[in-house]
């Protein structure tokens, strides 16, 4: 039996569940609200010492790290297999991967912590929780440093070091799908082959079109649909409708967030919206 510990604020859970719908796997889900600090019980982090989610356990088997689980249920269930079997584009595939959970994870991160999650835990917590919930974050946690990094998004919020590059990492990489999508090599700008492909790689979808598909809803459901509308990146535009039609989009990425973190996430990405916007020169 598969037993999910998920929530639905957590990207890297997100891309599991809409990963197990593509894949026709049952599971049953344990909810930890990360944004009120159940990460960090002391049980939970039996099964996962850096206090994040997900972990899927799988019978006696506790697998952690969202990619690691898409792996390890592709060998569990290769029938259904969300990797490409050509291996040069298993490689483009895993180049995908590698760069979410290195770079555009931690990028995601600080974004929704400055954009909205900072908004979110200061309204819900108080100032003791507040401060209980930055002081519980293990070192080791979504990052090497991510106890110090959350602290100062959520204190400091834009004005926090580093913020501003963490918003042109993430749209660098809608940029890096935007050239995928249009044929041309990784994240080049020259030679396109025109044949405006469907999905990130081999033209068709794939793990690397999963992990992607959380970190755009992320800034969808934050009202930043302006980073690929209006022409500026048309590809991304077409790539994510293509994505919201998909049967498993909703129930994966929708559904499992709560209303008021849905309407935290609306509201507070909007009140955020011109910030970001002048941080990539669009004009609004
Ligand atoms: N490398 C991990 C990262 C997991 C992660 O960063 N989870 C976030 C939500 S997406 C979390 O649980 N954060 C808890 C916190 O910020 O305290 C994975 O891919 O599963």
């Amino acid at each position: 039996m598969f037993t999910l510990y998920h929530h639905g604020s957590s990207v890297c859970a997100a891309k599991v569940r809409f990963a197990m719908a593509e894949k026709g796997l049952d599971w049953e889900g344990v909810y930890i609200d990360i944004l009120k600090g159940e990460q960090f019980n002391p049980d939970y982090m039996k099964l996962n010492p850096k206090a994040v989610v997900p972990t899927l356990t799988h019978d006696d088997t506790v697998i952690v790290d969202s990619t690691v689980i898409v792996e390890y249920l592709d060998q569990i269930a290769p029938d259904t297999s969300v990797h490409p079997t050509d291996p040069a584009q298993r490689a483009q595939a895993r180049y995908w991967t590698k760069a979410v959970d290195e770079d555009l994870h931690p990028a995601c991160g600080a974004v929704t912590f400055v954009c909205s999650h900072r908004h979110t835990v200061l309204k819900n917590l108080g100032a003791d929780g507040v401060k209980k919930f930055l002081e519980a974050t293990p070192a080791m946690s979504v990052t090497s440093n991510w106890k110090d990094l959350k602290d100062g998004y959520t204190r400091y919020g834009f004005d926090a070091p580093g913020a501003a590059e963490k918003v042109k990492l993430y749209d660098s990489y809608l940029a890096k799908m935007e050239a995928a999508l249009d044929g041309r090599p990784e994240g080049g700008l020259e030679g396109g082959n025109d044949r405006g492909n469907n999905w990130l790689v081999g033209n068709a979808f794939s793990i690397a079109d999963i992990a992607m598909t959380p970190y755009v809803n992320r800034l969808a459901m934050m009202s930043m649909r302006g980073m690929w509308e209006n022409g500026r990146l048309p590809n991304v535009e077409k790539w994510f409708a293509r994505i919201e039609a998909l049967p498993n989009f909703k129930t994966c990425l929708i559904d499992w967030v709560p209303e008021d973190l849905t309407n935290d996430l609306r509201d507070n990405g909007a009140q955020s919206w011109p910030d970001i916007a002048k941080i990539l020169e669009i004009e609004i």
